[in-house]
Formats: C-alpha cells, sequence, structure tokens
C-alpha cells in the first residue's frame, strides 16, 4: 500500500506551492504505477540509484520506482476543530494519512501577506498543534464515552483502552500530543481506533527565503523536542524549477547555491520519520521494482507488499543484498558465491534487499 503524507499548515504558509514542486517532480520521472490522481494528490517517485544498478545488472526491461502519495490538506486555520474554514472536511482527510508534513513559513517576504500579520514560525506551529490536539480531545472524549461503557462489562481490552484514554485526555488538555502517550499491550490498536492526529509522525518543512538551507533554530528546536524531523526548502524556488528542463534547474539551483535534491530531502524525510526500509525486486526482461516496508518486518510482509497472492501461496524467499547482487554480476554469479540465500516466512528484511518469493499460485 502506499504511504499516504498529509501537508498542513497556516494559510499562505506554501502547502500549494511544495505540492506542486512535489507534483512536477512526479509528472517528471517517467514509469510510475500510479492510479487516479486527484488534483490534491501528488504521487512522488522515491528515487533509489542502487535499484538503477540492480536494474542494469540483471537486464530488467525497466525500473520502477515505489511512489509517496502527499495530499495538499487545505482549510486548516485557527478554530478549524470546530468547523472553521473546511473544519471537518479537512480533518477528514488528515486522519487517513500515515504521517505529516508541517510547513511552516520562514521567509521574510514581505509581498506574501500573513494571515497574522507578521513571520513567527514558533507562534504558527503553536496554532497548528493547537488545532489537532483540540480536534483529538473532542474525539478522544466522544470515545471515553462508549469505551467506559465496554469496560464496565469486565472487557480487559476496554479496560486498558480506558485507562489509556484518561492519559491521554490529561495530555491533551496540557497542549501535549498523543504520541507521547504510551499505548497498553492490551490495546496495541487504540490510537487507530481514535484516529489521533497528533499520534502521527511529523515531518516540519521549514519554508525559507531562496538560497537558504538551514532550518531556522526555532524550527529546529521545536522538532527536536518532539522528536520530530526537520528540513529547510524554498517552496516558491522548487516549484519554479520544477517548470524549467533539467539543464537550466541545475544550473539555476548552482547560481541559487541550493543542493540538488531539496524535494528528495522531503521525501527521504518522511520515510525516515516513518522508519521504512527499501527492498527490490528485479528480473531479465521484467521490471525492477523498489518496495517500502517497515523496519522489523519480514519476507512474508514484504511479499505481501509485492502481492497479496504472492504472500498467501508464500513457500520461501530468495534474498541476496543489492551490493552482493551487483558485485557477482547477476543472480548465477551471487548463487556461487553464496551470497544469494534461501529465506523463510519469518527472515526480517533488510534495506536493500534483492528478493524473489517462490509462491504456489
Ligand atoms: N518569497 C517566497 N514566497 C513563497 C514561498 N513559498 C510560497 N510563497 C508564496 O506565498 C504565497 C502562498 O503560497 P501557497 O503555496 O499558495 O500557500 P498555501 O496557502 O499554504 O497553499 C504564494 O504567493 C507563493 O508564491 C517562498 O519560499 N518564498
Ligand atoms: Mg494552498
Amino acid at each position: 500500500m502506499s504511504t499516504r503524507i498529509g501537508i498542513v499548515g497556516l494559510p499562505n504558509a506554501g502547502k500549494s506551492s511544495l505540492f506542486n514542486a512535489l507534483t512536477r517532480a512526479g509528472a517528471e520521472a517517467a514509469n510510475y504505477p500510479f492510479t487516479t490522481i486527484e488534483p490534491n494528490v501528488a504521487v512522488v517517485p522515491v528515487v533509489d540509484r542502487r535499484l538503477d544498478e540492480v536494474a542494469a545488472t540483471v537486464g530488467a526491461s525497466e525500473i520502477v520506482y515505489d511512489t509517496i502519495d502527499f495530499h495538499d490538506i487545505a482549510g486548516l486555520v485557527a478554530g478549524a476543530h470546530k468547523g472553521e474554514g473546511l473544519g471537518n472536511r479537512f480533518l477528514a482527510n488528515i486522519r487517513e494519512t500515515d504521517a505529516i508534513v508541517h510547513v511552516v513559513r520562514a521567509h521574510g517576504d514581505a509581498g506574501v501577506v500573513h494571515p497574522e500579520g507578521d513571520v513567527h514560525p514558533q507562534r504558527d506551529i503553536e496554532t497548528i498543534e493547537a488545532e489537532l490536539a483540540l480536534a483529538d480531545l473532542e474525539q478522544a472524549e466522544r470515545r471515553l464515552e462508549r469505551v467506559v461503557r465496554t469496560a464496565r462489562g469486565g472487557d480487559r481490552v476496554a479496560i486498558a483502552e480506558q485507562a489509556w484514554l484518561e492519559e491521554v485526555i490529561q495530555e491533551l488538555q496540557a497542549g501535549r500530543p498523543v504520541r507521547g502517550v504510551p499505548l497498553p499491550e492490551e490495546a496495541p490498536n487504540a490510537a487507530r481506533e481514535l484516529g489521533s492526529l497528533t499520534a502521527k509522525p511529523v515531518l516540519f518543512v521549514a519554508n525559507v527565503d531562496e538560497g537558504s538551507e538551514e532550518v531556522p533554530a526555532a524550527i529546529a528546536a521545536h522538532a527536536a523536542a518532539q522528536g520530530a524531523g526537520a528540513v529547510a526548502v524554498s517552496a516558491r524556488i522548487e516549484s519554479e524549477l520544477g517548470e524549467l528542463d533539467d539543464e537550466e534547474a541545475a544550473a539555476m539551483r548552482a547560481e541559487l547555491g541550493i543542493s540538488e535534491s531539496s524535494l528528495q530531502r522531503v521525501v527521504r524525510g518522511a520515510f525516515e520519520l516513518l522508519r521504512l526500509i527499501a527492498f527490490f525486486t528485479a528480473g531479465e526482461a521484467k521490471p525492477a521494482q523498489s518496495w517500502h516496508l517497515r523496519d522489523g518486518l519480514t519476507a512474508w510482509h514484504a511479499a505481501g507488499e509485492i502481492h497479496s497472492d504472492i504472500q498467501r501461496g508464500f513457500v520461501r524467499a530468495e534474498v541476496v543484498g543489492w551490493r552482493e547482487l551487483v558485485d557477482a554480476g547477476g543472480y548465477a554469479g551471487a548463487r556461487e558465491r553464496g551470497t544469494l540465500r534461501l529465506e523463510g516466512r519469518d527472515y526480517a528484511m533488510r534495506d536493500g534487499d534483492v528478493i524473489t518469493v517462490k509462491f504456489t499460485p
């Protein structure tokens, strides 16, 4: 399943500019499997040079990078949890995402109106976080009412969930995110049941002045205190660069002193946040593909990413590290060297593994 990231931030923070830059990056990189693209969904390939080498080594027919879906979520303003702005619709959209990219205005362009009058990243972050927390608080209180009734009947899961919800409510009232409240062993799905917004991992994107690549100290400190990631991007420049051809864009980047890939930095930052590892499938005259999986999961889970039929019929897997495969010049060489191994369903996948699943259809 592809990873879904919601882009949030105050009006004029630069969400749509970042989104447009991501969309163009997606449109340019050929060969990605996309289904329907809604106007507010950007499908962005996660470019991985390791896959290029694997594909060349085995003589693959084409290269298909895994993708990440970014959703431009408009309408988050002070009061959104009460239905101000696009209010509830925005909240429904964001509940379905795996992680949040929080765009914070940090550029000083006086030509761009700030909804609060001046540029103040710390205050803006707190405004957005307060909305998310208030939305969670309402949801948690409603859920608690229901869970209490089940808990009275002696249901162990409900009792654990009730205790967790009570702590969650205290934390939210103190302005702290749900993320920090450990889930009870008996109710590991409690956060998902709640659809909590402040339980989602966050990547802060500081929308900085052209030519700067530093995350401003206030944003870096806030992110660090939360265990969140932070990157700096000039959203407007990136969206303009997206309109140029590669050569022109490279020349302009050099002139502005922007390193190659601030968009890829956003994509990578998001993946790091979700603790995802990459694995590959590749064969002669077949597409070479990259996939992502939560760190710690197994060959059986990897098979499920590829196709539910392959997972259902899982027999065993042939696994080789991408570097070993390239060094050996292909599967036959890797088999000879003993770097291609047979693994069972419980094998813990490692970043950069190339896998061939043997299955009974
Ligand atoms: N100078 C400057 N302007 C920007 C930057 N990013 C966005 N803007 C401008 O700010 C305005 C609002 O940006 P937009 O992406 O639409 O914000 P949204 O409301 O968060 O979607 C637009 O006029 C953008 O061109 C930036 O990095 N630098
Ligand atoms: Mg917008």
